[in-house]
């Protein structure tokens, strides 16, 4: 596994770079299981930025993009931008982000190129099975132009379709266990 190095403060850095180490080390120990790391708040009482559920290891930005670029930084640092295929997955997220109840964040979730059939860019697979979409939505409305999938801070961190080049947050995911 590489690490990365990340904009931010050394302690955060730090924090960063332990839950990395913790994740491989439980991938040794107990492969195929999945295991719930402890994250330390890196504030007292805010989301932690960085954090595990399962075997997955799990960033929230620190910048607002759009989804194409929020896609993208994803996949610069090596992870993929946000895929929720459960609805424990669905906590721990949010109990992250109930922390910031103003911010909306971008999954992987688009219907770009077919519409109304909504997938996740970072599997390949439907958005099926586990669904969180807000009552009424995916609408597709602004004349037909929302092809991506928002956790919504208007809807209660909820899911919604809005326009691709709208300005949120991201929360990018990998798997190390899995992509050895
Ligand atoms: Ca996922
Ligand atoms: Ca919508």
């Amino acid at each position: 596994m590489h690490m990365r190095v990340l904009i931010g403060t050394r302690m955060e850095k730090m924090a960063q770079a332990q839950i990395l180490f913790l994740a491989a080390i439980s991938c040794a120990l107990i492969p195929g299981q999945s295991s719930l790391i402890e994250t330390r708040g890196l504030t007292k009482g805010a989301a932690n930025r960085v954090f595990t559920f399962g075997n997955g290891t799990y960033e929230i930005s620190t910048s607002m993009a759009g989804w194409v670029q929020a896609k993208n930084d994803c996949r610069s640092k090596g992870m993929k931008l946000l895929s929720i295929e459960s609805a424990e997955e669905n906590n721990a997220m949010l109990e992250q982000i109930v922390l910031r109840p103003g911010d909306s964040f971008w999954t992987s979730g688009s219907d770009l190129g077919h519409e109304g059939n909504f997938y996740w860019e970072a599997t390949g697979l439907a958005v099926s099975g586990f669904k969180y979409w807000a009552p009424g939505q995916p609408d597709n409305a602004q004349s037909g132009s929302e092809h991506c999938l928002e956790i919504s801070a208007a809807d209660n961190h909820l899911w919604n379709d809005n326009k691709c080049d709208v300005q949120h947050f991201y929360i990018c995911e990998s798997h190390p266990c899995e992509e050895k």
